[in-house]
């Protein structure tokens, strides 16, 4: 057990003692710990969170991507994936293409995460049948589709509201949602980088209105591009009370900015002490969420392992084929096997708890 002299030495023994009584950060802590020099000590705090959470557990689930199109009409800046109709590059899977890829999987799927771009005409009904016919070629896997982005959209295109795109994909199976296109909230930054998206409130609005309906959701942050610290505290502070009310949040995913093949320029490409530092605040911030993911596909494998000994717990899954990250210069492979993940879990002292989509062990 590291002293409390340390913590204080570190500025931070006020902040060990809230996190020793349960009690919620500040905003003002939370600016505290990103100007934290010391980074042992915040990752030390954070473990002490994490650790109080899930012990000695760091969970992965055996699961396959489907990016079913990269043709969006967003156009979001930082997004290096998405492609305009007619673009070399653009692609649209069929319903035949997305089974086979399901089939071909090494491994069975448990979840099946299904995102893409906002296409400008695939009808909700072909992803209703889709779901349906998942259901029935695979019904152990659960179905985790669309970010709150995507489900307005096809509220948009088929004229009906977000609840109810909600109650139609869960008729057909769906279960969860993941936590895409949350990016940074605050306004200003928004309107920058993805003008076209919903705003701040409409996607917690969606994910409440998910919660409400029985799913469960995930949440992510996009950062390391020209967001400041205090942004990114508003950013989980606005994730937390929204978890307050709906209560249907599973897991938060840090999401690191990759900038290649990216519209958006910036001058100080983010370190891995920036990651790690985000990764640790975010676990300390995020009291009432229970699981903080190190997503092995965007921080690197070894950054990712890291990560776990700042407050991670998940380390995602099998993946199988991954293009969002991919496509903007993340240099991991496409997919581990159940060995390569339970042997980095446990290279770096962890034991590995293989999960459900909603994080039930099996
Ligand atoms: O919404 C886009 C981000 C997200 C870039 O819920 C980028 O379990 C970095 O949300 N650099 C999609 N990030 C990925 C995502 C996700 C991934 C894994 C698990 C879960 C989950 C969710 O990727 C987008 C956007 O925020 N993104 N471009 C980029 N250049
Ligand atoms: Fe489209 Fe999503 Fe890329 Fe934005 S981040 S352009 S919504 S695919």
């Amino acid at each position: 057990m590291i002293s409390k002299n340390y913590f204080q030495n570190a500025g931070l023994g006020s902040i060990l003692d809230k996190v020793l009584a349960g009690e919620r950060l500040s905003v003002e802590d939370g600016l505290k710990l990103y100007s934290c020099p010391d980074l042992n000590a915040l990752g030390a705090l954070a473990s002490i969170k994490r650790r109080a959470l899930h012990g000695n557990k760091t969970f992965y689930v055996i699961n396959r991507h489907i990016n079913y199109t990269n043709i969006c009409v967003n156009g979001c800046l930082f997004c290096a994936y998405a492609r305009v109709r007619g673009e070399e590059g653009a692609f649209r899977l069929s319903r035949e293409e997305i089974i086979r890829k399901l089939k071909d999987a090494p491994i069975p799927p448990r979840e099946v995460h299904v995102v893409g771009g906002c296409h400008h005409d695939i009808p909700l009904e072909f992803f209703e049948e889709t779901f349906v016919e998942i259901k029935k070629e695979f019904p152990d896997s659960a179905i985790k589709a669309f970010t709150a982005v995507e489900i307005d959209h096809l509220a948009s295109t088929s004229g009906i509201s977000t609840v109810e795109v909600l109650k139609k994909l869960r008729e057909v199976g769906v279960e969860m949602m993941p936590g895409g296109g949350a990016e940074i909230f605050d306004p200003e930054i928004r309107q920058k980088l993805c003008p076209k998206k919903i705003d701040a409130d409409s996607w917690l609005r969606i994910h409440g209105e998910a919660h409400e309906l029985g799913y469960t959701t995930n949440c992510t942050m996009l950062f390391g591009h020209i967001e400041t610290a205090e942004q990114r505290i508003d950013h989980l502070n606005r994730l937390r009370l929204q978890q307050d009310k709906s209560g249907g949040f599973n897991c938060f995913i840090p999401l690191p900015f990759l900038p290649e093949n990216s519209r958006l320029k910036i001058d100080e490409p983010l370190t891995g002490v920036e990651e790690l530092r985000t990764i640790a605040v975010s676990r300390l911030m995020l009291d009432n969420i229970p699981h903080v993911k190190a997503y092995w596909v965007m921080l690197g494998v070894k950054l990712a392992q890291t990560a776990l000994h700042f407050g991670a717990d998940d380390f995602d899954g099998t993946v199988v084929e991954e293009k969002i990250g991919h496509m903007a210069g993340a240099s991991s492979s496409q997919a581990l096997s159940r060995t390569e993940l339970e042997e980095m879990i446990r290279g770096c002292g962890f034991v590995p708890v293989e999960r459900d989509a909603v994080f039930n062990e099996v």
